[in-house]
C-alpha cells in the first residue's frame, strides 16, 4: 500500500473497522475518507456510487456488516442477510467502477459448514451445509468472496477476503441479547460479581469449541495481507487453538474475580460444535498472533470503556 493512497475504511466505528484504523494509523497512513452510517448508508446503492465516484478511494477494507451472536443471528434472519449482501454488493462494484487499486472483504469463520473436518481449511467452503442459526449471514457473506473473485476473474480486479475467526477487543457488543459469547460473558460476570450473585447463566451446554482472536491481532494480520497478498480465495486469520465455552467461562470468572457457579441453560442453542482455523497458509506467509487468550481478555476487562459500554444495552438472564 502506498502510503499517500486514499483509503476507505467501510464500517470504520465498528469492533474491526476501528481496529484496522488504528493499526494504520500507527503504520503513518493518514489519507483516510471514513463516513458514519448517518452520513453514508451503505445500503443505498445510489449514495455509495456517488460516494465512490466522488472521492476514488485507492485502498478499501470492507469492514461494515451486520453482525451478532447466535441469538441475533438467528432471530434477525431477513436483516442478516439482506443487510450484509445489499452492502457487499454496492461496495464491491462501486469499487470496480471506480478502479480501486485493492479491497479487503472481510468474512468470518461461521460460513464453513457446520460439520466440515476440522482444522478448517480454506478450501472446505462450500464442501456441505452450513450451521442452521446463521445459514443467512453465512450466505452473505459466501457471496461477499465470491464477488471478489468473480471481479477478479472476469475484470482482473484486486479484491481479496480474509476469514477472521471469532473476534473480541475494544467496541465489542455488550448488548446480552445481540453480542458474541465472550463479551456476553465478561458482562454477565462482572455484573454478577458487582451484585454478589451466586450463579451466572452460560447458554447452552458448555461444550462447543471456539477459537478466539483479539481484533489488533486481526487488524495487524489483515495490515500484513493487504501488502503481501494478491490472490483469488480467502485466507483464515485465527489463532490455530480453541477452547469449550465451560473452560472459557472459567476463564472469564477467574479474570473477573467472580465467586459463585455457572449455571448452563440447555434450552438456548449451542451452535456448531467446533470451528478452529487451520492457520498453516497464513503461517506459511509469515504471520502469527501475538496476544493469547487470557492476556487479550485481561486487557479487555482492564479497559475503563469496556464497562462503560455495558451502559443501557440489553439485560437478559
Ligand atoms: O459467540 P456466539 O454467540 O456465536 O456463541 P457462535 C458461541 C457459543 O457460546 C454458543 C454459547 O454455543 C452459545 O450458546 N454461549 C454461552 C453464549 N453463553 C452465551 C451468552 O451469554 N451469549 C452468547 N452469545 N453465547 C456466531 C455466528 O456463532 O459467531 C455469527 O452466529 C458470527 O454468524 C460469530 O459469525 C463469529 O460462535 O456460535
Amino acid at each position: 500500500m502506498n502510503k499517500t493512497g486514499k483509503i476507505y475504511i467501510a464500517g470504520h466505528r465498528g469492533m474491526v473497522g476501528s481496529a484496522i484504523l488504528r493499526k494504520l494509523k500507527a503504520e503513518g497512513f493518514s489519507n483516510f475518507i471514513l463516513k458514519t452510517s448517518d452520513e453514508l448508508d451503505l445500503r443505498n446503492q445510489q449514495a455509495v456510487n456517488d460516494f465512490f465516484a466522488a472521492e476514488k478511494p485507492d485502498y478499501v477494507f470492507l469492514a461494515a456488516a451486520k453482525v451478532g451472536g447466535i441469538q441475533a443471528n438467528n432471530v434477525y434472519r431477513a436483516d442478516f442477510i439482506y443487510e450484509n449482501l445489499i452492502i457487499e454488493c454496492n461496495i464491491i462494484h462501486a469499487a470496480f467502477v471506480n478502479k480501486t487499486e485493492k479491497l479487503m472483504f472481510l468474512g468470518s469463520s461461521c460460513i464453513y459448514p457446520k460439520l466440515a473436518p476440522q482444522p478448517l481449511k480454506e478450501e472446505y467452503l462450500l464442501t456441505g451445509l452450513l450451521e442452521e442459526t446463521n445459514e443467512p449471514y453465512a450466505i452473505a457473506k459466501i457471496a461477499g468472496i465470491k464477488l471478489c473473485d468473480s471481479y477478479r476473474r472476469q475484470y482482473g480486479c484486486n479484491f481479496l477476503s480474509v476469514m477472521p475467526t471469532n473476534l473480541y477487543g475494544p467496541n465489542d457488543n455488550y448488548d446480552l441479547e445481540k453480542s458474541h459469547v465472550l463479551p456476553a460473558l465478561i458482562r454477565k460476570f462482572h455484573e454478577a460479581k458487582i451484585a454478589n450473585q451466586s450463579e451466572v447463566e452460560i447458554w447452552g451446554t458448555g461444550s462447543p469449541l471456539r477459537e478466539f482472536l483479539h481484533v489488533d491481532d486481526l487488524a495487524d494480520a489483515c495490515y500484513y495481507l493487504m501488502q503481501n497478498y494478491n490472490e483469488e480465495g480467502l485466507v483464515n486469520i485465527g489463532t490455530g487453538t480453541d477452547i469449550t465455552i465451560k473452560d472459557l467461562a472459567l476463564l472469564v470468572k477467574k479474570i473477573v474475580g467472580f465467586e459463585g457457579e455457572l449455571k448452563f441453560n440447555s434450552s438456548k442453542p449451542d451452535g456448531t460444535p467446533r470451528k478452529l482455523m487451520d492457520v498453516g497458509k497464513l503461517h506459511s506467509f509469515g504471520w502469527k498472533h501475538k496476544i493469547e487468550l487470557e492476556q487479550g481478555i485481561t486487557m479487555v476487562y482492564n479497559n475503563p470503556e469496556t464497562i462503560k459500554k455495558f451502559g443501557t444495552a440489553n439485560l437478559i438472564s
